[in-house]
């Protein structure tokens, strides 16, 4: 039931889209980045970073059911999709966002490398819940 009214937002997100996920420069301020979830899609869904850089991510959801952002690479994504974990809020870079809320988490980035971030609640991920970071030179 849960993920039919997931993927019913999602197919009227994808009506209406068009160019808005392509990456973007953090708005909001040099150290923050501020993503919206919207019809279950992380906008913007690429961001980039310079290498080291430590960011605030400031998260809103306008979806009215929950959602969550964690950052990592590969292997974290993973672990979350299979793992049973139910909020979060205490590890950097891993927030659960309540419907129609504002949540932040802060985040330092490697030197290098392209670093996932996605929402693993049950079908979001695959759904396309996910974006990019990318690290570069600014
Ligand atoms: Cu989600």
């Amino acid at each position: 039931m849960r993920s039919a009214a997931v993927l019913a937002l999602g197919l009227v997100a994808l009506a209406g889209l068009g160019a808005c996920s392509q990456g973007t420069r953090a708005g909001g301020g040099r150290d923050s980045v501020e993503i919206t979830i919207h019809h279950s899609a992380f906008l913007p869904s690429v961001i980039e970073v310079e290498p080291g850089a430590a960011r605030t991510f400031v998260v809103r959801n306008d979806d009215p059911i929950a959602h969550e952002l964690i950052i990592g690479n590969e292997a974290v994504q993973l672990r979350h999709e299979n793992g049973t974990e139910r909020a979060h809020g205490a590890v950097p870079g891993e927030i659960s966002i309540p419907a129609n809320a504002t949540r932040s988490t802060t985040y330092i980035f490697p030197k290098e490398g392209t670093l996932l971030f996605g929402c693993h609640l049950p079908a979001h991920y695959d759904y396309g819940m996910k974006g990019r970071v990318l690290i570069m030179e600014g």
